[in-house]
């Protein structure tokens, strides 16, 4: 397509010296060039702090700078110069900024005083601490039942602040814990524990360095996790076959030239990071692992018939399994036409995987959104577990499961207590180091938050940080669930939408980013993080906070506990503010793993909670590695065929999950918007449709769920990329429109952001519609 039109094919590798620039001008848009770069030398080094941009750690010997262009965006976009004032609130009336895109509203800037919603003028104005916290308490103590309060957390929270924040909240008497993982990892949550007894990857960086093979299913760490780049490009070096699963062409897992590379860069090279490619219909994952699964089986059965020993692992399925008889039953019962129409891959290249894989002595599978977010989030997990099993992949050098986790801290937030469930040690610890009973009953995750708040059942929503109502399926329903509410909380770094939906009563609470010089009655505090390989390091802040009033997110958790709880189970709230230790303290106490705390996160590089699956301690039912059976091959049980395409929602370069940078998506070639959607050229074919067209898509009902009520996200560009047949995509959250609250894994709650059934037709005007 021409250049006017914003869309025109990437031809240079991933990385390189357009991460470069795109770097450069992310400091220039929101900071001062020195105090930029400066700041950049900090991120992710020992002494530094820990990047709010991803969970992906860092090596033990951190180069000079570990560059990364998407890092350097999200520490920019928090260390702006821009400040969003009660000046600032006076100038925009509330009715006003909701009608601003998403990028103009975090673009106002740092929050710089507490502020409560004005009915009369339809305006934020400034409050005190205190009048804020004396409102929190007084709503929380009215309420009938502390089960009508909710208390979500987005995963940049330290395990400082997220340990006091559910400790002040079971204090009150929930366990209501939606939080961002519900709608992330959560299938990975659920899933592996049934498989191999936590939650948890099983891989360290280390391994990756003797990996023979790895698979990269559903992620995109050019953009998502771009400090992955430097560990897949060194494994592609060093020859180690790396297989991609993914229905799109992802520059990244193709070509990535490494900017910490002088010679790649001096000389404009780049390395090949896939060695194959497969386009797994969207959807199709679990029928794609069956299929290498059926594979491997048939490689064993070749090799013992010739007299070898076969290929599977049989001294650790003997050892260390239960349950391989009925997967081996259910993958013979399983013929290949079924996995090949249901993947969109042909049997040939899923036998290839198969071969490759009895190949490699260790193999390390990756994966991320792409096989949590779908009705079969959970059985997709174990499907991969269930491969690894087969030739004993964990439990050695270079071999296991590596989940991708999202935000910087979610894993540490999930081991520090932010759990729905209510996990039986956590609560004895609590009693024990607290002397009270925390409430045993399972509380809601994020999509059952939303249901009790429609529904009338819940009133208070408390958010330490996040855009629920932005992420969150189904915007209709959601936001005006979010204004039923008694009483809003937010406490965030930066305006956004979900602030803007206003209940009878809203509060915005600034907190202190991670970047910040956070100095309490103490002295300076550091924060700890737990990264997506289990390792818990400190974190240190140093730039000057956006202004005095500004607080950090424990002393502002703290404040509002002192005030609910009101001497209620004597817990000492200001010590443990006056010296973050404390809290480290506190959870050594309350939690297995986290010996000598605060002497451990001193040592370079911090510690490793203890993975029982890395030294082959299976901490499930059984007490084995547990084969699990996935039923059928396919999540939506309709014959293709009937112009029902399945959409997934994408993160673009230029985003931070609700948080839009900018409005480019450079290595897919959009650029200066995010109004399209992705089409195989065969679909757009046969729908008689021409790159280029306007379309709307039109949400299906799934199976017996209702669609999201009158969705139709209209009026979008169809691109013609080289995606699976049979699938689109479009962006994240523009598309969530189309998602209905009920479109959910059954067994872990994710929504199904990654499998949306829609059609397409051209666009026609609708007098009066908005597009
Ligand atoms: N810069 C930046 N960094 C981020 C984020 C961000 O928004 N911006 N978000 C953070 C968070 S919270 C998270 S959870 C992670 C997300 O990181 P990712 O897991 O990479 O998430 P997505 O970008 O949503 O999409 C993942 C990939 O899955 C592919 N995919 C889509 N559907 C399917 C499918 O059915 N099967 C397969 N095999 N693949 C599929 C898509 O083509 C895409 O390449 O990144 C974290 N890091
Ligand atoms: N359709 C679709 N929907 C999705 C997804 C998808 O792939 N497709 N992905 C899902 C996933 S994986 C996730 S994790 C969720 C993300 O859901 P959330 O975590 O709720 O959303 P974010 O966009 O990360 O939140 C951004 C806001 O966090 C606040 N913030 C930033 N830094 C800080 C800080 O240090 N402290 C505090 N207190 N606040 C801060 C700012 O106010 C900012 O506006 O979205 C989900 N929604
Ligand atoms: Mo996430």
């Amino acid at each position: 397509m021409d250049n006017d039109s914003g869309i025109r094919k990437y031809e240079h590798p991933a990385g390189g010296w357009d991460a470069l620039g795109a770097v450069a001008k992310a400091i220039h848009g929101q900071m001062n060039a020195i105090s930029g770069t400066r700041i950049m030398l900090r991120n992710n080094q020992p002494d530094g702090f820990d990047c709010p941009g991803c969970a992906w750690p860092d090596p033990k010997h951190t180069s000079a700078f570990e560059f990364c262009e998407n890092g350097a965006k999200a520490v920019t976009w928090e260390a702006t110069r821009k400040r969003a004032t009660p000046e600032v609130f006076e100038r925009h009336s509330v009715t006003e900024l909701l009608a601003w895109n998403d990028h103009d509203i975090e673009d106002l800037g740092r929050l710089t005083h507490p502020m409560a919603y004005d009915a009369a003028s339809d305006r934020y104005v400034e409050i005190g601490w205190d009048e804020a916290n004396a409102r929190i308490a007084a709503v929380l103590n009215a309420l009938p039942d502390p089960g009508m309060a909710e208390f979500y957390t987005s995963g940049r929270a330290s395990n400082e602040a997220a340990f006091l924040y559910q400790l002040f909240v079971r204090a009150y008497g929930t366990n209501n814990f939606p939080d961002c993982s519900n709608m992330c990892h959560e299938a990975t949550s659920v899933g592996l524990p049934l498989s191999i007894g936590i939650g948890k990857g099983t891989v360290s960086l280390e391994d990756f360095d003797h990996a023979d093979l790895i698979i990269s299913m559903g992620h995109n760490p050019g953009t998502n996790h771009p400090r992955m780049m430097t560990t897949l490009h060194a494994a592609a070096r060093r020859g180690a076959p790396i297989v991609v699963f993914n229905p799109l062409r992802e520059r990244a897992l193709e070509r990535f030239a490494a900017p910490q590379d002088p010679i790649e860069m001096a000389t404009f090279g780049s390395t090949d990071i896939a060695s194959d490619y497969l386009q797994v219909k969207v959807g199709g994952d679990a029928a794609a692992l069956k299929g290498v699964m059926k594979g491997v089986l048939e490689i064993d059965a070749e090799d013992l018939a010739a007299g070898g020993p076969g290929v599977l692992d049989r001294a650790f399925i003997a050892e260390h399994t239960q349950g391989f008889e009925a997967l081996a039953e259910d993958l013979r019962a399983t013929a290949w036409h079924e996995l090949v129409q249901a993947s969109g891959l042909g049997s040939e290249a899923l036998r290839g995987v198969a071969r490759l894989y009895c190949k490699a002595k260790a193999a390390i599978i990756v994966f991320g959104m792409g096989i949590t977010q779908h009705r079969l989030g959970t059985d997709n997990v174990q499907q991969i577990s269930n491969l690894l099993m087969l030739r004993g992949n964990y439990g050695r050098a270079g071999a296991g499961i590596c989940p991708v986790r999202g935000h910087s801290n979610v894993q540490g937030n999930r081991t520090v207590g932010i759990d729905e469930k209510a996990p039986l040690a956590l609560r004895q610890g609590i009693e024990r180091v607290y002397g009270f009973a925390p409430p045993a009953e399972r509380g809601h995750d994020a999509a059952e938050a939303i249901e009790a708040i429609a529904q009338g059942r819940s009133k208070f929503l408390m958010c330490l940080g996040g855009n629920l109502a932005v992420a969150m399926a189904d915007p209709t329903l959601t936001f005006a669930a979010m204004r039923g509410l008694e009483l809003a909380v937010h406490i965030a770094t930066k305006p956004n939408r979900s602030h803007l939906l206003v209940g009878r009563q809203s509060i915005l609470l600034p907190c202190l980013g991670r970047t910040e010089l956070d100095l309490q009655a103490g002295g300076v505090q550091s924060i700890t993080v737990e990264d997506s390989m289990s390792m818990v390091h400190a974190s240190t802040g140093r730039l000057p906070p956006p202004s005095v009033h500004v607080r950090s997110e424990p002393a502002i958790v703290a404040g509002i506990a002192k005030a609910v709880l009101a001497g209620r189970h004597g817990i000492d709230w200001d010590g443990m503010v006056a010296d973050y230790g404390r809290i480290r303290d506190g959870i050594e106490g309350v939690l297995a793993g986290f010996e000598d705390y605060n002497l451990r996160i001193r040592q370079p590089g911090g510690f490793r909670l203890p993975i029982g699956p890395a030294e082959r301690r299976w901490h499930t039912a059984s007490g084995k590695a547990q084969f699990i059976v996935m039923p059928g091959i396919k999540e939506d049980p309709r014959a293709a065929g009937d112009g029902v395409l399945t959409l997934t929602t994408l993160r673009s370069h230029d985003q931070y999950n609700t948080t839009i940078y900018g409005f480019d998506d450079r290595y897919r070639g959009i650029f200066g918007r995010r109004d399209v959607v992705f089409l195989n050229v065969d679909d757009l074919a046969v729908q008689g449709i021409a790159a280029g067209d306007r379309v709307d898509l039109e949400a299906v009902p799934f199976d017996g769920e209702a669609a999201a009520p009158g969705a139709v996200l209209r009026n979008l560009t169809a691109v013609a990329y080289d995606i699976s047949r049979g699938s689109a995509g479009a962006y994240y959250p523009e598309a969530n429109v189309l998602v209905a609250l009920s479109h959910r894994d059954p067994q872990s709650g994710t929504p199904s952001y990654k499998s949306v059934p829609v059609r397409l037709r051209p666009s026609r005007p609708t007098p009066g519609s908005v597009s």
